[in-house]
C-alpha cells in the first residue's frame, strides 16, 4: 500500500522493492516487515505467536526454545489436488500435473489476493536455497502474512539480511507469494490457525519462475521454498540450465580407512527416507560412519571435470513425527531436543510432546493434536498422522559440515527405492546410465493400506510424481541428456526394503541393516564390488554382501533377490501403460530398453524363477 512504512532488514534491490510495493498495494496489509533472520527476531516472532495462541511454549527444561502449534483440522497436509502448474502450454505441464491456463489463474488469484492481508503483517522473507553465494544455490523471496511461516522458514532455509546482501541492488530472486487467505476486519479477533480451505490454490508459473499460494498455512503448501520452489520451479530451471533438482536425500558413507563416498537417494513417502539419511551403522560395521547432507531435496550440477556435485538447498528438516523414536531413528530424536517447532503432535501433562510410536507405552493422559483430552483407550490418534517437526539440520548428530560447501559434494551413486511387497529384489544396479534412468522412471510403490492385498501400485518416477514442474517425459529426456555429458556418471541402483514372505513378514530385518546394501553400492562404484549380470541389471551374490553382525541365510537371500519371470514380463507390459500417457515426448531409448528387457527375460528361462541358479 502506498506510503506504508517498511521495517526490519534493509535492501536497495529495486525489483524487490517494487514487488513489495506492488504486493502491498494488492493485498493491503496493516504493516510490512522484512525479516533479518536474527536470533532476536526469531525470539520476538515466537513470543508474538505464543501471545496470539498459535504457539504453545513447551517445557523449557525438557525441550528448550521449542513450540507446539495446532493447525486447523481442515489444513493438515500439502494438497496435490489443489496444486497447479500454469505453464503457457498445457502439454508442457504434462499428463501428471493439474494445469490451468496462466491468464485464467492470474485473474482468479488477483481477485483472491485483493485485500487478503487486511489487518495482518506482511512478512518479506529473503532466503537462499543452498550455501550463500554458491553457484549451485538460488535466492528466493517469500512474501507471507503468516508469522508461523516466517519462523519455519528461518529453520528451513538460510534466511534474512545476509541473503539481501548477496542479492545486492540488482540480484535476481524467485517470487513466492503466500497468504493464508483470512483478512481481519477492524477489531476482529484472530484465530490460532487462520486459513481458507474453500479457496485453496498452490500455483506455479514456470515461465515466470513464480509461486502463488493461497488459503493454507501448512507445510508444503505454505513453506514455498520447499516443494514449490526447490522442486517444481527448480526442476524447470534445471532443465533450462543443464542441472537436476531432485527429491533426494544426500548422505556420505565413510569406511574405517576414512574414504568417504556420497550417494543421493530418492524414495516416495513412507519408505524410510529420513531414517536412511541418518543411518546408524549396525553391528559388524565398527569404524564406519554415515554423514547427513540432506534428507529431502538435492540440487545437482555437473562440474568442469564432468562429475556431478550436489547441495542440499535446505537448512532444516520438516519431518513426519509419528513412528520416530530412539529405536527407529535415534539421530532424529537427538535432533529434536531443542530449538524445534512441532505441528499437530500431542502435548504431555508436563509440557512436552508425544506421538504414536515415540515410546512403547503411551502416557496415561495427553492433549491430542486438536487440544482435546486423550487417554490410551479413547480410540483416537493422539498425534495427526502427518504431524511434523521443524528442526535445524545442524542439530543432527550425523550432520556433515560439507553441507555448507558452496561446491557441493561429489555424487557417486543414485539409489531409487520403492515399497513393493513382492517381485522387486532387495538391490540391483542398472547396466549403464540410460538403463538406470529407465529403472528410476518406472519405479512404483504399493499404497500402504493396499499393500497387504497386493493391490494398487502407483508409479512414482524418481519419486517426483507430485513435484516435477513440467512434462515428465521431458524430464526423463533431460536426465538422459545430463548423463551424455558426464565423464564419470554416477552408477544407478534400485532398492526395495519392503519385500514380504508368504506369511506376510518383512524379509529384510530392518532399516539399520540397509548399511549392508549401502556398502555393496559403495563397493560397486569404487570398482571393488562383485555383481552378477541378470536381465534386471547387476546383482550381488550372498557372498558379495558384508554379513558380519547378522546371520542371514543364503536361501532366504536368494528368495529376497528372486524375480518371477511371468511377473517380470507383466511388469514390463505395465510400463507400456505408463509410457502411453506421454505420446511422442517419450524418450525413444525407453521403448528399446523395454523390448530388450522383455526379450532378455524370455531368453533366460529357468534362471529367472530360480534366482540362485545365476549365482
Ligand atoms: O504435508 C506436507 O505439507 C509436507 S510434505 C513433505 C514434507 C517434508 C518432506 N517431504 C514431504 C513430501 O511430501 O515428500
Ligand atoms: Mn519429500
Amino acid at each position: 500500500m502506498q506510503g506504508l512504512e517498511i521495517t526490519g532488514a534493509k535492501t536497495n534491490n529495486s525489483s524487490l522493492l517494487s514487488w513489495i510495493n506492488m504486493v502491498a498495494g494488492l493485498t493491503k496489509p496493516e504493516r510490512i516487515y522484512i525479516c533479518d533472520g536474527s536470533d532476536g527476531e526469531y525470539r520476538s516472532l515466537c513470543d508474538d505467536l505464543v501471545a496470539s495462541g498459535t504457539f504453545i511454549r513447551l517445557n523449557q527444561e525438557k525441550r528448550p526454545n521449542s513450540f507446539l502449534s495446532r493447525s486447523d483440522p481442515r489444513d493438515v497436509a500439502r494438497t496435490e489436488s489443489r496444486t497447479f502448474i500454469c505453464s503457457l502450454n498445457k502439454a508442457d505441464a504434462g499428463p501428471t500435473n493439474n494445469w490451468i491456463n496462466p491468464a485464467d489463474m492470474e485473474a482468479k488469484l488477483t481477485h483472491l489476493f485483493d485485500g487478503c492481508m487486511r489487518g495482518r503483517t506482511m512478512y518479506v522473507i529473503p532466503f537462499s536455497m543452498g550455501p550463500l553465494g554458491s553457484h549451485i544455490a538460488h535466492i528466493g523471496v517469500e512474501i507471507s502474512d503468516s508469522a508461523y511461516v516466517a519462523v519455519n522458514m528461518r529453520i528451513m532455509t538460510r534466511m534474512g539480511q545476509a541473503v539481501l546482501d548477496v542479492m545486492g541492488d540488482d540480484g535476481h530472486f524467485v517470487k513466492c507469494l503466500h497468504s493464508v487467505g483470512a483478512p481481519l476486519a477492524p477489531g476482529e479477533k484472530d484465530v490460532p490457525w487462520p486459513c481458507n480451505p474453500e479457496n485453496l490454490y498452490i500455483t506455479h508459473f514456470p515461465e515466470e519462475r513464480a509461486v502463488y499460494s493461497f488459503g493454507s498455512g501448512y507445510g508444503g503448501n505454505a513453506l514455498l521454498s520447499k516443494k514449490c520452489f526447490a522442486l517444481r520451479i527448480a526442476s524447470v530451471m534445471a532443465e533450462d540450465e543443464g542441472w537436476l533438482a531432485e527429491h533426494m536425500l544426500i548422505l556420505g558413507v565413510e569406511n574405517p580407512e576414512g574414504e568417504r563416498t556420497y550417494v543421493a537417494g530418492a524414495f516416495p513417502s513412507a519408505c524410510g527416507k529420513t531414517n536412511f539419511a541418518m543411518l546408524v551403522p549396525p553391528k559388524g560395521f565398527e569404524g564406519w560412519k554415515v554423514f547427513t547432507v540432506g534428507d529431502d531435496i538435492a540440487w545437482i550440477k555437473p562440474d568442469e571435470e564432468g562429475n556431478l556435485r550436489a547441495i542440499n538447498p535446505e537448512a532444516g528438516f520438516f519431518g513426519v513425527a509419528p513412528g520416530t523414536s530412539t529405536k527407529s531413528n535415534l539421530n532424529a530424536m537427538m535432533t529434536l531436543t531443542k530449538n524445534c517447532i512441532f505441528t499437530n503432535v500431542a502435548l504431555t501433562d508436563d509440557g512436552d510432546v508425544w506421538w504414536e510410536g515415540m515410546t512403547d507405552d503411551p502416557p496415561a493422559h495427553l492433549l491430542d493434536w486438536q487440544g482435546q483430552d486423550w487417554t490410551p483407550d479413547c480410540g483416537r490418534l493422539a498425534a495427526h498422522p502427518n504431524s511434523r517437526f521443524t528442526a535445524p539440520i545442524q542439530q543432527c548428530p550425523t550432520f556433515d559440515p560439507e553441507w555448507d560447501n558452496p561446491e557441493g559434494v561429489p555424487i557417486r551413486a543414485f539409489i531409487f527405492g520403492a515399497r513393493m511387497s513382492k517381485h522387486v529384489p532387495l538391490v540391483f544396479q542398472g547396466f549403464n546410465w540410460s538403463h538406470g534412468v529407465y529403472l528410476a522412471a518406472t519405479m512404483a510403490s504399493e499404497a500402504t493400506a493396499a499393500a497387504e492385498a497386493g493391490l494398487s501400485v502407483r508409479r512414482d518416477p524418481m519419486a517426483m510424481l507430485p513435484f516435477c514442474g513440467y512434462n515428465m517425459a521431458d524430464y526423463w529426456n533431460h536426465w538422459l541428456n545430463v548423463g551424455r555429458h558426464l565423464a564419470n556418471p554416477p552408477r544407478i541402483f534400485r532398492v526395495n526394503w519392503f519385500r514380504k514372505d508368504e506369511n506376510g513378514k518383512f524379509m529384510w530385518p530392518g532399516f539399520g541393516e540397509n548399511m549392508r546394501v549401502l556398502k555393496w553400492v559403495v563397493d560397486r562404484v569404487r570398482g571393488r564390488g562383485y555383481g552378477v549380470e541378470s536381465p534386471m541389471g547387476f546383482m550381488p551374490r550372498h557372498q558379495d554382501i558384508h554379513w558380519e553382525g547378522l546371520v542371514y541365510d543364503p536361501d532366504k537371500f536368494y528368495e529376497l533377490m528372486s524375480v518371477d519371470r511371468q511377473e517380470a514380463v507383466k511388469e514390463a507390459r505395465s510400463h507400456e501403460e505408463l509410457f502411453d500417457n506421454f505420446f511422442d515426448r517419450l524418450p525413444k531409448e525407453f521403448i528399446y530398453l523395454r523390448e530388450l528387457f522383455k526379450s532378455q527375460v524370455w531368453r533366460s528361462p529357468k534362471v529367472w524363477e530360480l534366482a540362485r541358479a545365476i549365482f
